[in-house]
């Protein structure tokens, strides 16, 4: 089969949208770090239909830190993917042009600077997950025991984390004139570009000091939330966009209809249309933020450990379990939207409504183990607030699980602290002290809690009833 390329394009089979402005004519005015499935069926497709709204020079220059993959499946096809949206109720499939092709910075970090350093770069934006950031256990500074910021840090001209590759563009856009720039974090973390920002600083001051005062006065961080479920692609689905484009493309995605974005108004140096296409602008971010974190991405990592504990491989199967769907109810209802701050005229009814509706979608496929990735950094955003806020027993369930899921089953662990989670797992110390510690990694402890002790008994308590009478035992209301 023919693979997709601007030269094979008009081979295309039927339905797919094709990018609908010149792109041959489009110049870069992004660069992306962190090209990955989510930046390409959200960020990528606003700025889609924002060129082709009302033009502009926004082409999407993508960066992969360390592994080549992204790029092998791009490159060929000159950044050309497709974006396969579907629920229950319609499908659409939709060719973007945005983004224009990918650097592997481990592989080419000269071209990646000289991307960074352009005036013609305006707007820097991230996927790069929350471990991507190195925060430090409070949650606000780098983590200079990280391996990779220690060695960052010594070398700072030869950097593999994404703050190091920040930091060298930005003293190579200084030494190029200091055109402003606008740095906006998309990742599910509270505050990110603020966070993000901090982070720079504290890096800089070790490394290229002298950036400081430029940073300060012509670079922003616009906080943003962003939202759109996007299920790994799998091999089937590959083929399902193949069949359907009569086009090969290695770089597919899927995912839902539903769309959002929210962000802070604050560019350094203009933007593409984004308002004009959907994305909302406002002042003040975090209560929108909090929501999306503490509703959704809580629900979701919920639904991840105890559907895998029950057994369930997809988000959509322990939305059709009666009595899993009752839990995830009970813990929106009676847990997480209490406690929540929410921005006059927004409705919450309509917007969980729609939040079980997206998790029902069975179109999806969207895998519990995607999920449950990553733990130990995204439980500290998305329960940490609701545990502090309130007693939440149903997101003390959630956490019991979760420990469950790390100390006694051999599912696998993708955790920026596997080799800890796992070492607790094999231990043979007492039980207590390896939960202790394994809430721990979560930032789950005394310092961070006020009622640490009770909150541990009752997870201690919960993890005992599992493994005597399993996850649906303990989930009952
Ligand atoms: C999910 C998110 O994988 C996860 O942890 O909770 O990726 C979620 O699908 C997105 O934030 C939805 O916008």
């Amino acid at each position: 089969m023919e693979q997709l390329h601007p030269d094979t394009l008009d081979h295309l089979a039927g339905a797919a949208r094709t990018p609908a402005y010149h792109r041959q004519a489009i110049a870069p005015g992004i660069v992306h770090l962190g090209p990955g499935a989510f930046h390409r069926a959200h960020q990528a497709v606003y700025t889609e239909r924002a060129m082709e709204h009302d033009g502009g020079d926004w082409g999407i220059v993508g960066v992969s830190l360390r592994s080549a993959s992204i790029a092998r499946q791009l490159n060929p096809q000159q950044g050309l993917y497709s974006v396969w949206s579907e629920d229950g109720e319609g499908r659409a499939l939709r060719v973007i042009g945005a983004l224009q092709k990918v650097l592997v910075a481990s592989e080419e970090m000269a071209s990646v600077i000289t991307a960074l350093a352009d005036p013609a770069t305006r707007i820097v934006t991230l996927t790069i997950t929350e471990k991507g950031y190195n925060l430090a256990a409070d949650g606000e500074s780098l983590d200079r025991d990280d391996p990779q910021i220690a060695a960052d840090l010594a070398d700072p001209e030869h950097p593999r984390s994404a703050i190091g590759v920040l930091a060298l563009g930005l003293r190579a856009r200084l030494d190029n004139g200091g055109a402003p720039l606008t740095i906006l974090s998309c990742d599910n973390l509270s505050e990110n570009s603020k966070v993000l920002h901090l982070l720079l600083r504290d890096y800089l001051e070790e490394t290229f000091a002298g950036v400081l005062p430029w940073l300060a006065c012509s670079v922003t961080f616009p906080c943003s939330m962003v939202d759109r479920i996007v299920p790994a692609t799998t091999p089937e689905q590959k083929e399902r966009q193949a069949m359907a484009l009569g086009l090969r493309d290695d770089g597919a995605v899927s995912t839902e209809p539903f769309i959002q974005w929210i962000i802070e108004d604050n560019f350094a140096a203009g933007r593409p249309a984004w308002d004009q296409v959907g994305v909302q602008f406002v002042r003040n971010i975090l209560p929108y933020e909090n929501i999306k974190l503490r509703l959704l991405n809580a629900s979701h990592s919920a639904i991840a450990y105890c559907g895998l504990l029950a057994g369930k491989d997809t988000v959509d199967a322990v939305m059709a379990d009666p009595r899993l769907r009752a839990y995830v109810e009970a813990l929106m209802a009676q847990d997480l939207m209490p406690v929540l701050d929410v921005p006059r005229g927004f409705d919450l009814g309509a917007y969980r409504d729609d939040l079980l509706a997206r998790f029902s979608n069975p179109c999806l496929a969207h895998r519990c183990a995607q999920i449950a990735m990553d733990g130990s950094e995204k439980i500290s955003q998305r329960w940490l607030p609701t545990l502090k806020a309130s007693a939440a027993p149903h997101l003390r369930q959630a956490l019991a699980a979760w420990c469950y899921f790390v100390l006694f089953t051999d599912l696998a662990i993708n955790d920026p602290r596997s080799a800890r989670l796992l070492e607790l797992r094999q231990s043979d110390a007492p039980v207590p002290e390896r939960l202790a510690q394994v809430l721990a990694c979560a930032r789950v402890d005394a310092d961070s809690m006020r009622d640490f002790a009770g909150l541990y008994a009752e997870v201690e308590r919960n993890v005992d009833r599992l493994s005597r009478e399993g996850v649906y035992a303990i989930l009952e209301v």
